[in-house]
């Protein structure tokens, strides 16, 4: 049966690159992106305005098109939800119950629905965090993260239904801008060094967080889908690491292409988030399984992404 997906939540961070990267592999017409909100970048292919909680609007793209796979990608993050935690809770959960609910009827094959660094709390390990360790999140968005991988497992222990999700950590690109997590500053301190020389971190410096570049964890993202399922034994979420560094790490980074950049430090509400989650992630879980490795480092991360901004914003 050919494949058919449905990117839901696609005009979003990982979205905008993930319907690209699907598209790319599967072919334009065999994507269909959707979300409430108009796409960040012009695409080439179907696109549906539909609300991640609209189980009947999700169904009618589903006949309408064939579909077969869908990326749940739609979800409050960390700061936002933090602002409105009953509708951050109801978002991440209803949405989720509607596509393993579709799965579990038998409308779907395969499910993709991403998890996050978040499900980790201030009492796990902080170094070389371990895939199955203390996880005790603080915030809402931890909480649905954490909440939601046990009912991936859930579902595909107790009705077979093929689900698959990755802890992704901060992800780092420069096609699509981030929208309200607590990583947000590695993507904005790019287009702040470009566009004035100058960038205030909401985090404080010594603040060390996992993070990856968007390319490696949009090859990780289609590389778990398409692995064989007898490889995928994680059923929750799949621990995932890039490289880890604090905002005086990146900056030093940047610096090697613009040396006149500058730095400097207030840290808000985001600081006690950030502080609650892992400094480094062990993946070895990943490597095994289904042969994950990353290609970029924070200097290629960095080397890549000025160039990138320098010809597409045309800055600095
Ligand atoms: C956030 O900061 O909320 C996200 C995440 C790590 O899940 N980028």
């Amino acid at each position: 049966m050919a494949k058919k997906i449905l990117v839901i939540g696609s005009s979003g961070q990982i979205g905008t690159e993930l319907v690209e990267g699907l598209r790319a592999r599967f072919g334009n017409d065999n994507v269909v992106a959707s979300d409430i909100k108009e796409p960040q970048v012009k695409m080439d292919g179907p696109f549906a305005m539909v609300d991640a909680m609209d189980r009947r609007g999700i169904e009618r793209i589903i006949e309408k098109y064939g579909i077969n796979e869908v990326y749940l990608l739609a979800a409050l993050l960390s700061a936002t939800a933090e602002k409105d935690p009953a509708f951050a809770w109801k978002l991440n959960m209803e949405s989720l119950f509607i596509v393993l609910e579709l799965a579990r009827e038998g409308k779907l094959k395969k499910v993709y629905w991403p998890s996050s660094i978040a499900v980790f709390g201030p009492t796990t390990p902080k170094q070389g965090t371990p895939q199955h360790t203390i996880a005790e999140p603080s915030t809402v968005y931890g909480i649905s993260k954490q909440a939601g991988e046990q009912w991936c497992a859930y579902y595909h222990k107790r009705y077979g239904v093929d689900v698959r999700s990755i802890r992704y950590p901060g992800l780092i690109g420069w096609k699509s801008t981030p929208g309200g997590g607590t990583t947000d500053y590695a993507v904005h301190i790019f287009h702040e060094a470009l566009k004035s020389g100058t960038y205030t971190s909401f985090l404080d410096r010594g603040t060390q967080l996992p993070m990856m570049y968007m390319p490696d964890a949009i090859r990780a993202t289609i590389d778990l889908m398409e692995a064989p399922a007898e490889k995928v034994k994680e059923r929750t979420g799949y621990n995932l690491a890039g490289f880890s560094f604090a905002p005086e790490d990146i900056a030093a980074e940047i610096r090697r292409h613009l040396p006149a950049f500058k730095l400097s430090f207030a840290p808000d509400h985001r600081q006690a988030i950030a502080n609650s989650w892992p400094q480094s992630i062990d993946d070895s879980a990943a490597r095994a399984d289904w042969g994950w490795r990353p290609q970029y480092d924070l200097k290629g991360m960095v080397e890549d992404m000025v160039l990138n901004l320098r010809r597409t914003v045309g800055q600095g």
